[in-house]
């Protein structure tokens, strides 16, 4: 795969980066996709499971797909993929990397300035309190777990019909429109609202690069897409960034 050089001159470490994840980032880690023919649960759609309604109706169900996942998740080590993200955390001064993905891998890669913007399914919330605390336990102990007020806990994450937090996404607009380069890695651009960040970034005047193995609703507004597997495309574009704009690490 051939990274063009008009990609390398817009790595600019002294510019701001922003980097856009999604479950693709994590598929070489072993952690099932989304939408991927893996399907993360063949007889349920992840927006028939992720929501505040299925676990209403049936939070043991819920979360026997939770700790299911946790326990796959548990398992998974980050990939180069992830390793490279956080390398260029170290690079790019300005650097902030917004994720979808709640499975915490980022942040087990080195990442720190990190939004998750979707949550994180280590941590749970008592559905009275709303107090967040993190089990990693696999599997949890009880299905659904409680809280010691005796109500239930669920998944610390965002479901579909569910507003984000408000200040991740506050702060997540603000880097999208002040971002020189954006790098979306892995995801399917289909769930809103984060699947417009790549067309503000365009429209704000970003450098906007695509590393996905097939084509996405968003391909046609990059600037560049590269297709492949964020595993093998991130770290060679990492040692071009270094190549091109000096080690970058003091090295
Ligand atoms: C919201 C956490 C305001 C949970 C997730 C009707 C009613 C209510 C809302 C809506 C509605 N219709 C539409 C909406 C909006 C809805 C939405 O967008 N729905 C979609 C399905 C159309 N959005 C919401 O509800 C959001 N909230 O809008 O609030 C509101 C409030 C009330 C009413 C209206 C509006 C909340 C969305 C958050 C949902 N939570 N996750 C959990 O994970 O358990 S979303 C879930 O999808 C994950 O976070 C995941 O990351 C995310 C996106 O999926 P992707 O990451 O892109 O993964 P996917 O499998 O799709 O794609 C993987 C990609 O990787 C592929 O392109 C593949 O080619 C590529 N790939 C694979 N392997 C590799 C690779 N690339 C590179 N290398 C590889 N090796």
């Amino acid at each position: 795969m051939e990274i063009p050089d008009s990609m390398i001159a817009a790595c600019d470490p002294s510019k701001q980066v922003v980097v856009l994840t999604g479950a693709g980032i994590s598929a070489e880690s072993g952690v099932p996709t989304f939408r991927g023919e893996d399907g993360l649960w063949k007889r349920y759609r992840a927006e028939d499971l992720a929501t505040p309604s299925a676990f209403q109706t049936n939070p043991k169900l819920v979360w026997e797909w939770y700790d299911w996942r946790r326990g796959i998740i548990g398992k998974a080590e980050p990939n180069p993929g992830h390793r490279a993200i956080a390398e260029m955390e170290g690079i790019f001064p300005h650097f902030c990397l917004i994720t979808q993905n709640v499975d915490g891998l980022h942040r087990r890669a080195g990442n720190t300035e990190v939004i998750e913007i979707h949550g994180n399914l280590w941590d749970l919330r008592c559905v009275a309190e709303g107090t967040v605390r993190e089990d990693t336990r696999v599997p949890l102990p009880e299905i659904p777990p409680l809280c010691e007020c005796g109500a239930l806990l669920r998944p610390h994450v965002v479901w579909f019909g569910e507003s984000l937090d408000q200040e991740d996404l506050s702060r997540a607009y603000r880097l999208i429109e002040g971002c020189n380069l954006l790098l979306v890695v892995g995801t399917s651009a289909v769930v809103q609202p984060v699947a417009s960040f790549p067309l503000m970034a365009k429209q704000a005047g970003a450098f906007v690069v695509e590393v996905n193995m097939d084509p996405t609703p968003i391909s046609p507004l990059v600037d560049v897409s590269l297709h492949g597997k964020a595993g093998e495309i991130l770290p060679a574009l990492l040692e071009k960034i270094r190549e091109y704009w000096g080690r970058g690490d003091g090295a």
